[in-house]
Formats: structure tokens, C-alpha cells, sequence
């Protein structure tokens, strides 16, 4: 695999895929379910068997047209499996976590958001899977109409893909200690909660570790690379819905975050591709100080 373009799906697989087959005592993929369109949710779970290590989750591509997620999520697993000795958690990684909707904006419509869901008796398509999750489902910031772009759809975990996700991690066995998913675009490192301005008890723990990630980001990258920390609803606006909530509130995950990446608005979600390696640097180093957070819980 290499980052200086965008990859389609099955590339995406295939690299998974092909890091399972070459490294088989690191990393295994397994698919926890299918799209709307039948498409398989693939799960990197990458380990180096030591014990006791707490476990990490990451997704990407929540959202089809956020190119830039799956992209550095991809730079993360392989940055993972090549360093694979150094490693202090489990991760188990998803890099498209809305399959169809990102294909679809390779071949019909490059600013497509939901995932492909037809709903009965509207002629729009697609549910905001960000909405989808099923705490305080339905609340601020959602619509009931499937012709919105924050469309929650017709229940909490109505879509595959969210459900996917929930039927995960209840049969996972592993020590959850963070919930990472990165999206774009604004440059912003957001916790809990999303669904109104409150924040959870331990709050003060999130603001401190988000701080320490955009230090790290802004070390690892330059001027371009300042990161804003805050809670989600006060910071960028209030969504219910949201998978960092759920992970928080029913999962009891304690460093849930949504990494929103570059840019700040410049390019917006049609981030050009020079752009992927310098961000993804910026994502691993987030990543490693949640990692480094999650060892001294
Ligand atoms: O609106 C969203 O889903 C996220 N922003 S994006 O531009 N990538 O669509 C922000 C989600 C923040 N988390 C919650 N509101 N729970
Ligand atoms: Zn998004």
C-alpha cells in the first residue's frame, strides 16, 4: 500500500488482507457483518500477544466522502504491524466503517455522506450512520427525514453497520480502554458528550489527554497541524447519535474520542492527496499518546 493517493475498497481489503496472510502472528481480519449493500465490515485486529495489554478501538470512514479517515487509518494499521514488537495494546481497527457509501463517492457522488439504506415511502437514500448509535438516539442535531444529511434513520442500530459495530463489542471479550474514530474535516480532537453541551464525570481526564494529543500532533506535524480540544457539543455543535457517545455512556469505553483531521476548510472534505501522509503522521501520534494514556489505567 502506499499514501500518496486515495484507494478504493477492495484495495483497502486487500491490504488487510495480505498484512494477515504475511503476519499471521500479529495481525488477523475478521469481518463483523455486511452493508446495506452486502459489502463486508472488515476488522484488523493487530496484537503482539503480550499480556495485559489494554485494547484500543479505531475506525474510519463513518462518513464516505471523509477520504482523509480511512487513508491515515490504513497509514496506522501498517505503522502498527511494521513496529509490531513495540506494541503495548491490542488493536482492532476498521477503516471503512460505511463500505457503500464510500464506493459510492468514488463513482457517483464525491460529497455523499449517509451510508446506502432506501428508505420505504421517500425517494431519498442513506442514514447518517453518526446518528445511528443508540444513545439518546434521536436528539439534538438528527432529522426523521431520510432526505436530511443527519438522517437518523428509523431506530437506534436500524443500519447493518452500526448494528455491526454494537454486536461487536458485545461479544468481544477484550479490555476496551479507548474508542477512536476520526472523521474530517476542522481539526478538532472532541469528547464526549456530542448529544448536548454537558460532559461526562471525568471529563477533566479526556480535556487533559486531548491536550497531550495535539501537543504530540503539533510536534509531528508543523504551523498547519493546531488541533482544537474540546468537548463536542460546545466546540462544534450538538449531534445525538454519535458513536463516541455510546462507546462513553453504554460501552463505559473511558477515552472515546472523534478526531476530526485536516484541513481547516481550505479543501474541506476534497482534501488532495499530498495532504494524506503529513496528516496521518498526525493521527498515529494521537493514537500512540491513547495508547500511552490506556497503559496507566
Ligand atoms: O457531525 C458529525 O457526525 C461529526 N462531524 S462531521 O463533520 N465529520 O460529520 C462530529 C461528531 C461528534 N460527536 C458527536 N456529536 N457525538
Ligand atoms: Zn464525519
Amino acid at each position: 500500500m502506499e499514501w500518496s493517493s486515495y484507494h478504493r475498497l477492495e484495495d483497502i481489503h486487500g491490504y488487510m488482507d495480505y498484512l494477515a496472510e504475511t503476519f499471521p502472528d500479529v495481525c488477523s481480519v475478521v469481518s463483523i457483518g455486511n452493508s446495506v449493500e452486502g459489502r463486508p465490515l472488515k476488522v484488523i485486529r493487530i496484537s503482539n500477544g503480550k499480556a495485559n495489554a489494554p485494547a484500543l478501538w479505531i475506525d474510519g470512514g463513518i462518513h464516505a466522502r471523509e477520504w482523509i479517515s480511512p487513508a491515515a487509518v490504513t497509514y496506522i494499521i501498517n505503522h502498527l504491524v511494521e513496529n509490531s514488537e513495540d506494541l503495548e495494546a491490542d488493536y482492532y481497527i476498521l477503516p471503512v466503517a460505511n463500505p457503500d457509501g464510500y464506493e459510492y463517492t468514488f463513482t457517483r457522488d464525491r460529497l455523499w455522506r449517509k451510508n446506502r439504506k432506501r428508505s420505504v415511502g421517500s425517494q431519498c437514500t442513506g442514514v447518517d450512520l453518526n446518528r445511528n448509535f443508540g444513545y439518546r438516539w434521536g436528539g439534538l442535531g438528527t432529522s426523521k427525514d431520510p432526505c436530511r444529511e443527519i438522517y437518523a434513520g428509523s431506530g437506534p442500530f436500524s443500519e447493518p453497520e452500526t448494528n455491526a459495530i454494537r454486536y461487536f463489542f458485545e461479544a468481544s471479550a477484550a479490555n476496551f480502554k479507548a474508542y477512536l474514530t476520526f472523521h474530517s474535516y476542522g481539526q478538532y480532537i472532541l469528547y464526549p458528550w456530542g448529544y448536548d453541551k454537558r460532559v461526562p464525570p471525568d471529563y477533566a481526564d479526556l480535556e487533559m489527554v486531548g491536550k497531550q494529543m495535539a501537543t504530540a500532533i503539533k510536534k509531528a506535524g508543523g504551523a498547519n497541524s493546531v488541533y482544537t480540544v474540546g468537548n463536542s457539543a460546545t466546540t462544534l455543535y450538538a449531534a445525538s447519535g454519535g458513536s463516541d457517545d455510546w462507546a462513553k455512556a453504554i460501552l463505559k469505553i473511558k477515552y472515546a474520542y472523534t478526531i476530526e483531521l485536516r484541513d481547516t476548510g481550505k479543501y474541506g472534505f476534497v482534501l488532495p492527496a499530498r495532504y494524506i501522509t503529513p496528516t496521518a503522521k498526525e493521527a498515529l501520534a494521537a493514537v500512540m499518546v491513547v495508547t500511552e494514556a490506556c497503559k496507566s489505567l
